[in-house]
């Protein structure tokens, strides 16, 4: 605990000195203080665009305006340069999902060497160094979330597959252990380990087909993100095995909930990307103004299931704002 506190009060004073060196509000070395760019990890998906109206709600609140720029694939090569655009117009802050925990872990530091702060909305570098703040759910536990979920649903007996996005991708990796870490409390299941669908849902539903083939007793799948949710969904379908092997996801896209009212999918783990983006700009315009910021924030996470739906509508993610 002790170290703990050590590294928030570390984190803080470099806040406040790198404001400190990166002159007034309103204007630093050609750059607008009083402006922020969110970089998401890929255009157009709800959970960001979530992530989106929360950051653009606080930001017209502080009197800050927010521009979002991402990347069309969830991949370190495509998000590089669009960092590097934004970091050559000097806005006071960036709020960066980064889509690999070391790759873009350069492109980052540079940009916080050009005196921009940087905070880091859901996933997140290994090196805690560079960002000055990370707003993110707790997604190991969501992960062992899902493994008890599972474990109900299947009577805890049976073989199960975990379909994760893209090794390197902080937060799916730290759910997928979560997972495996987790069901191993049920000697009645059989882990049959952890498979990439590189965040394509057309991947997932071919890695169903393929699990099936190999495994036709498989008794449920943890799909640890939208896209993997979604594609299993889209393979149980096509092989005729729906309800029968069961599908916990995690996040809650239009049609991952249209799923779970149609019981293609029997629980969904729902983050709250409204207010990762919300936090995220706090934490920004906190370091702009040289005030007290926040190392590590955790945002809510529910289970849904279908007899629970109308109670947690508010979790659902959106389309548009
Ligand atoms: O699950 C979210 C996000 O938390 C994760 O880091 C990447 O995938 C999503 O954006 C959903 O597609």
């Amino acid at each position: 605990m002790r170290n703990r506190l050590g590294m928030v009060f570390g984190a803080v004073v470099a806040g406040v000195l790198v404001a400190g060196c990166t002159g007034n509000v309103g204007d630093s070395g050609g750059g607008d203080r009083k402006k922020l760019v969110l970089i998401p990890g890929v255009a157009d998906e709800p959970f960001y665009i979530s992530m989106q109206c929360g950051a653009e709600a606080k930001a017209a609140e502080l009197g800050y305006s927010i521009d979002t720029q991402a990347p069309t694939k969830f991949d370190a090569a495509q998000q590089t340069p669009v960092l590097s655009g934004v970091v050559a117009n000097k806005p006071g802050g960036i709020l960066i999902a980064p889509t690999h925990a070391t790759a873009m872990a350069g492109p980052m530091k540079q940009a916080r060497n050009a005196g921009i702060e940087i905070i880091e909305v859901d996933t997140a570098l290994d090196d805690t160094s560079i960002a000055q703040s990370s707003i993110a759910s707790d997604n190991t536990a969501g992960g062992e979330l899902a493994a008890r979920t599972l474990a109900k649903l299947i009577g805890e007996r049976g073989p199960v597959l975990v379909i994760n996005t893209k090794a390197g991708t902080s937060t799916t990796d730290a759910r997928a252990q979560g997972f495996e870490s987790a069901v191993k409390a049920f000697p009645g299941i059989t882990a049959l380990g952890v498979q990439y669908n590189n965040n394509e849902a057309a991947q997932a539903a071919s890695i169903v087909t393929a699990t099936l083939a190999a495994h036709p007793d498989l008794a449920g799948i943890f799909a640890t993100n939208l896209s993997s949710a979604e594609g299993a969904a889209t393979g149980l379908r096509n092989a005729n095995k729906l309800g029968q092997v069961k599908l916990v996801g995690f996040d809650a896209s239009p049609k991952q909930v249209e799923d779970l009212k149609a019981g293609t999918v029997q629980a969904l783990i729902a983050q709250d990307p409204a207010s990762i983006g919300a936090q995220g700009v706090q934490q920004a315009v906190a370091a702009i103004e040289g005030k007290p910021v926040t190392r590590t924030l955790r945002t809510e996470m529910v289970a849904i299931t279908q007899s629970d739906m109308a109670a947690n509508e508010k979790y659902f993610y959106k389309r548009k704002c």
